[in-house]
Parts: C-alpha cells; structure tokens; sequence
C-alpha cells in the first residue's frame, strides 16, 4: 500500500470507528489516543515499546489498524509503571512526555532476569523505625567476585565532544565509586591493552562487532546501555557502552546535554546486576533526570546493590545509606489497611481493596509493589469477597454472602472461580477465615465470636460459637478479628486492626512476642 493509501485507510477507518464507537463497540487503536487524530504518536510509541523491549520489534512496525489493542495497552500500562507516571494504558500527556525523554537503552523487564528478577521492599533498621524501600535486582546476575577491573577503551569523539579525557576518567571513576562505597566492591582501572571485567567505550550507531548488540540511535532517544554481569554476552559482560551521539556535559547545568557522571553511574549499576526501578529519585530510574549536584547514592540503589553484594565491612559507622527524613508516599496498603490474608505454600497472600499482594518468608514483596489486581488473577472474583483461606488441598477459598468460590492457587490459568452451596451453621459474611490443616478445621470469625467447622463431619465443632478471646487466650476481649491465616508450621496469626497475633501451632496461648504492626512488618509503614 502507497503512503497515501494507508493514510486514506486509515482516515477511513478512523471515520468508521468513530461511528461504531458511538455503539460501545470493542476498544480500538484510537481508545489509546488522547488525542484521536494523533495517529503518529501511536506508531512512535510502538516503537518506543518495541526498542526497550515490552513488544516485539515485528510489533513495533505494525500499523495502528492492525494493534493488538489490549496487549497494546497492557505494553503501555507497564512502561508508565517504570515512567512513574500513571498507569492509564493509554498515550495521555505525561506517558508521551516520558516517550520523549532521553534514557538508559536497557530493557526495563529484562528477558535475561525473566525468571530471576526480584522486587522487593528492603528492609533496614534505621533508628528504631523498620523501613522497607523499594528496589529491583536480578540475583543470579551479579559478578562472583568482588574485586573488578575496567578500562576506559575510548573517548567521546573529540570533535564536537563537551568533556575533557580527563574528566571523563574522573567522572568515571566517581560513579564507581558510588557503588564500591557501599559494597565490599573495588574497582581498579587496567590500561586499554589489558582484559578488564568491565569495558567502557563510545560509539555511534552501529559500534561494535558483538552480535545482538543494539544499534544506537544518534542524539536523544537512547544514551547507553550496558550487560548485566554473567548474562551469557561473553567478553561483553559487565560492560557499558554509551551513545557518542549524545552530548555528555561534565557537572553543568545545561538545557542540551546529558551530565555523564549520571549516565554513567547508571551504566555501572547494570553493569553489576542492578534493573531498572519504578522509583523516579532512584539512581535506576530509567530516564534522564538531569544533572544532580551532590549527588548521594539513594537508598533504593544502596539496598539493592547490598542485596547482591552486601554491605562495605570498611564504611564507618553507617553503611552509606542516609538516615534523612523519608519524603515518599508510603504503600497504598499503609492508608486502606488489609481485607484478608492466606498463606499458599509459604508465600503470604495479602488482600487489600481490589488488588492482593505476596509476601516471602522475610517479609518482602514478591511480584509487583504496587499489586496485582485479584480479578486479573482470580479470574470473575466478585469484589467484595472479605475472607479467603487455602484449604487443606491448596486449593483458595473466597468468602462473601452465603456463597464461596474456589480457586487453584497455584496456576493462574487455571484460577476459575466455583460457585458452592453453602456452609452450614457459619454465619454469613464472615470478616476472616483460617484454615487448621492437621485437624481439617475451617475458623469462621465475626464480630467478636468464632466458629469452627470441621471440613470431614461437615458440620460445626460442639461448643461453637464462641468468644475469640475465650478460644485464643491472649487475645483482648471483643476483639474483632479483621483476618486471619495459618502458616506452613499451622501456627496461626489473627488481625486484629493493624496488630497481628501470633498462637504456635498446639497452644491456644498467646506467643509472648505478639501482638505486632502487621502494617509496619510487612508494608514498612509509618507506626502509628
Ligand atoms: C491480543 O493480545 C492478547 C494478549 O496478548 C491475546 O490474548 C489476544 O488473543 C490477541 N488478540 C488478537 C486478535 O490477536
Ligand atoms: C495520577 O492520577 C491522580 C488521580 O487521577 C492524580 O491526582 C495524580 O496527580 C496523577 N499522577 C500523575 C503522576 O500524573
Ligand atoms: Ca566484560
Ligand atoms: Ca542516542
Ligand atoms: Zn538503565
Ligand atoms: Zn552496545
């Protein structure tokens, strides 16, 4: 099709979209448009999402008509995940802005650490307070030593280049420097004849001969990128190209320029392991921030590089990590509280308003930070369900009204949702539920009573109801327990607000360490 016909086609369909638009059809190309007419952003973001790696680079080339406007959108919805902007799942103003922002060329999922990746809230003491941060990390990825050697192999072009050879051997030794402050890490530089671990050089466009290794793509757009350490690119490994395309400036504040010691320093990061953050004032933010004077390594970068490397033995009394007011939002969870909780195969599931979360044996969040969305994973989960436990089969358990639904717990596409007769004898609506495995008792909880049931008979243990305080000695009188789960162990943990108790598996007696901030514990909030 000529450029003319396609722009006809396109204007054709866009006038029979807009009339069936006007019929709730199914969604469309345009529905990503703020701006309906503005096809030419749409075929620049595709390829937008194509170069760093959330489509295909066949799908980057596809025209508008023929997206695939939900994996479109789902692609969309993640870049603005790490754009820190909204997650609209379509080009709106801030999305576009951020398309056009200069940035680092690595992927911000990774095909490499698909399997090995980790987010996670970092945990650190800092006064008395338990802080959780933010920080991403791909742990098979790391170098197996801790004593690393770089060279700087080339310089900027000197013809048009801003930055002095001296000063990119000073800028570059300050961003390692960075990351040895806070590591047991040491860099020491080789000259350009030697081998090094790490291997730092300029170029344009096409610039080296290593297969699969992306072209650059002249001024803006795309200002390094590097290779994880142990990743499978040989030689490459650990190294950090940066685009001699740019014009990098050396501690300026300038409109035009990229300040090198930043890129850099980024580059570097990568080069020992470390991914992208969703995190704007984190050092892995993917986009370019502009010169940052007295630069200090954030505590997202610190944590995660000491996830991989550990802490400086030599650093004095601190590890590096600031101790300075904590200006962030804390977690979404810390404002709405927790609906319900359930434990599958040691992973905490925690479920809050719409979305769930998990949590590893050490607290920390596997998967998303900002969560997952229940009905994404429990496909047609009615919202409102307020109590869920894992049955003695594995199998999940979603409670509300009468009715419960059953999902498997361990794979996604086989989450359909069952709906049951009802239980007999449990009161409707409960607030929490827990799942006894050894004795195959299911604890119904409302308002300040319990009910036990015994899945086998199928019907209500004698004696039941009764007080909750009266069945878990501990406990404050009236209490009403909000959620409630048993771990791998069978101990079991009851919600009660925010503090959590804790009764080991046999005793019905409180375990003296409890009760605790289950806010504070998991989701690193502020105490109350
Ligand atoms: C669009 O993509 C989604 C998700 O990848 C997929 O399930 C669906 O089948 C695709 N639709 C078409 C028409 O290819
Ligand atoms: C995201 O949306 C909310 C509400 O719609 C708005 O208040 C907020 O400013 C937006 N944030 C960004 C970064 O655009
Ligand atoms: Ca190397
Ligand atoms: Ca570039
Ligand atoms: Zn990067
Ligand atoms: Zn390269």
């Amino acid at each position: 099709m000529s450029f003319r016909g396609s722009v006809l086609a396109v204007a054709l369909l866009q006038a029979m979209l807009a009339i069936s638009r006007g019929h709730e059809s199914a969604p469309t190309f345009l529905d990503m448009l703020e701006d309906p007419s503005d096809i030419s952003t749409l075929v620049k973001a595709a390829r937008f999402l194509a170069t760093y790696g959330y489509i295909s680079p066949e799908k980057g080339e596809t025209s508008p008509e023929q997206m695939n406007v939900t994996e479109m959108s789902t692609a969309i919805r993640k870049m603005q995940r790490y754009a820190a902007v909204n997650q609209t799942g379509i080009l709106d103003q801030p999305t576009v802005r951020m398309m056009n922002t200069a940035r680092c060329g690595c992927h911000d999922e990774p095909e490499e650490l698909k399997d090995t990746r980790i987010e996670y809230y970092a945990s650190a003491e800092s006064g008395n307070r338990r802080k959780k941060r933010y920080v991403v990390a791909g742990l098979n990825f790391k170098w197996d030593k801790n004593d690393i050697t770089y060279k700087i192999t080339n310089y900027p072009d000197d013809s048009r280049s801003l930055l002095t050879k001296v000063q990119v051997r000073e800028d570059t030794a300050r961003a390692l420097k960075v990351w040895s402050d806070v590591t047991p890490l040491t860099f020491t530089k080789v000259s350009v004849d030697e081998i090094a671990d790490m291997e730092i050089l300029f170029g344009s466009y096409h610039h080296t001969d290593l297969a699969r290794d992306p072209t650059f793509d002249g001024p803006g757009g795309t200002l390094a990128h590097a290779f994880f350490p142990n990743s499978g690119w040989g030689e490459a490994n650990g190294d950090v190209h940066l685009d001699d395309s740019e014009t990098f400036t050396h501690r300026e504040f300038t409109a035009e320029g990229t300040d090198y010691f930043f890129t850099v320093a980024h580059e570097i990061g990568h080069a020992l392991g470390m991914a992208h953050a969703t995190d704007r004032s984190s050092l892995m933010f993917p986009y370019d921030k502009g010169y940052i004077p007295d630069f200090v390594l954030p505590e997202d970068d610190t944590y995660g590089i000491q996830l991989l490397y550990g802490k400086n033995p030599d650093a004095p009394s601190n590890d590096g990590v600031t101790t300075g007011q904590d200006t962030r939002s804390e977690h979404e969870v810390c404002r709405r509280g927790v609906d319900s909780l359930t434990m599958v195969d040691s992973v905490l599931h925690v479920f809050s308003g719409n979305k769930f979360w998990r949590f590893s044996e050490t607290k920390d969040i596997v998967g998303p930070v900002e969560g997952t969305v229940s009905r994404d994973y429990f496909e047609r989960l009615n919202a409102g369900t307020t109590a869920v436990y894992t049955r003695w089969d594995g199998k999940l358990v979603f409670l509300r009204g009468r009715n419960y639904w059953i999902y498997d717990a361990t794979s996604k596409d086989q989450a359909k949702a069952h709906k049951m007769a009802n239980l007999g004898g449990v009161p409707k609506s409960p607030t929490a539920v827990m799942h006894d495995r050894d004795q195959r008792h299911t604890y119904f909880f409302k308002y300040s009573k319990v009910w036990k049931y015994d899945e086998q008979s199928q019907s209500l243990v004698d004696g039941f109801p009764m007080g909750v305080h009266k069945v878990f000695d501990g406990l404050p009188k009236k209490s009403r327990v909000q959620a409630a789960f048993t771990d791998e162990q069978g101990d079991r943990y009851l919600l009660v607000g925010r503090q959590y108790y804790r009764f080991p598996n046999g005793q019905d007696q409180l375990d003296p360490d409890y009760p605790k901030d289950f806010l504070v514990e998991y989701f690193g909030c502020q105490p109350e």
